[in-house]
């Protein structure tokens, strides 16, 4: 396979699995065709509900990937509302959610579900996770959507500081896009 169709709206997920891809010899190619975002209670049934819909126009191999992020002060809050929180709270109103908040207990966790499917097939998923902390204020600028308020475990930087190579070392994308490349891999 040189190329592999990612049905996603978001340009940062993109490059990400581009970046992680390229090294093997597979060009990632977005499909910006949008699907419904289902209103479950976890990842794995959006991505699901997201395949079942794009299946219906795309006749080739294609993935897509639904995340988000849980934090443990706020029992799991935005999770599977990631996207839309994103969109109207916003950083800064997640910021004020932790208001008062201490380093220790500011604890969250990343989690990416990749789908990957084949016509007719049943799709199959992959999941990566990253534990880590949501930062006091935002910091940096690369990046995208949560990003400078999440600093991974074992560092002192938010992903929004770091580098696409290194954010894919630890993230939970980078996590899920290994084992969607060591499923491809024993292919
Ligand atoms: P799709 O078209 O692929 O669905 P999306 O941006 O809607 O793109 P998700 O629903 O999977 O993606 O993401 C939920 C939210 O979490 C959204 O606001 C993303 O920007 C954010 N998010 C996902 N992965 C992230 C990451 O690695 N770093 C920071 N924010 C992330």
């Amino acid at each position: 396979m040189k190329t592999l169709y990612f049905i996603t709206s978001n340009k940062g997920k993109l490059t990400e699995a581009q970046e992680r891809f390229a090294s093997v010899g597979i060009d990632v190619v977005q499909k910006d065709i949008g699907y419904p975002e289902l209103q479950a209670a976890t990842l794995e049934e959006v991505a699901q509900f997201g395949v079942d819909h794009v299946r219906q126009q795309v006749n080739h191999p294609f993935i897509l990937e639904d995340a988000g992020i849980f934090i443990d002060a706020l029992h799991g809050f935005p999770g599977v509302y990631s996207s839309y929180v994103y969109h109207t709270l916003g950083l800064q109103g997640i910021l004020r959610l932790l208001q008062g908040v201490p380093t220790a207990k500011r604890g969250a966790t990343f989690r990416s579900v990749f789908a990957y499917t084949e016509p007719h097939a049943q799709p199959r998923l992959f999941i990566g996770e990253c534990q880590g902390t949501v930062s006091l204020g935002e910091q940096g600028t690369q990046g995208f959507g949560y990003d400078p308020v999440f600093i991974p475990q074992g560092d002192t930087r938010t992903f929004a500081q770091m580098g696409t190579k290194e954010k894919n070392q630890f993230s939970h994308r980078g996590r899920s896009l290994e084992k969607l490349l060591d499923f491809f891999k024993k292919q």
